[in-house]
């Protein structure tokens, strides 16, 4: 190999590692929109993809104090367990159900969003069929960030 094309070699291997890496870096748990109204009835989705090689089969979500979830999109093949408090809110679900690798779901829930909240801060963690996981809670710009919806006040 020349000395020409294996400096243009690794320079293409720099770009696919740098295409691998964002790819992933925006696959993670999200949720739409990223802006809704304070008082506002809003359609939240949390799309969720397949980061691994192996099987997703579950997902836990802790729901912002700024939004009350009252309902939740059906999906075949997976079934939703609710958390409420001691005064019957609903403030977090478990979505069971099994996805493949290089698939993603999109589970869709209906929400009411407080008055005088500026942010929704969601934290989703997903688990994988070989043990591991991943947590969605961190701050923004963290490598597994919470995802976030500012609430803007009504017009
Ligand atoms: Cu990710």
């Amino acid at each position: 190999m020349s000395v020409q094309s294996r400096l243009l070699n690794r320079l293409l291997l720099a770009a696919a590692m740098t295409l691998v890496s964002a790819s992933l870096a925006f696959a993670h748990i999200r949720i739409a929109p990223t802006e809704s109204s304070q008082g506002a009835r809003e359609k939240y989705t949390m799309r969720v993809p397949n980061e691994k090689q192996v099987a997703c089969i579950r997902v836990e979500g802790e729901f912002p104090a700024g939004v009350s979830i009252y309902d939740f999109e059906f999906k075949p093949g997976w079934t939703i367990d609710f958390k409420k408090d001691a005064k019957g809110k609903i403030v977090g679900a478990i979505w069971t159900g099994k996805m493949a690798p290089y698939e993603f779901v999109e589970f869709g829930m209906l929400g009411l969003n407080a008055k005088d909240e500026t942010s929704l801060v969601w934290k989703f963690v997903q688990y994988y069929d070989d043990g591991t996981k991943e947590e969605f809670t961190g701050p923004p710009g963290s490598r597994l960030p919470s995802p976030v919806t500012a609430l803007i006040p009504a017009k």
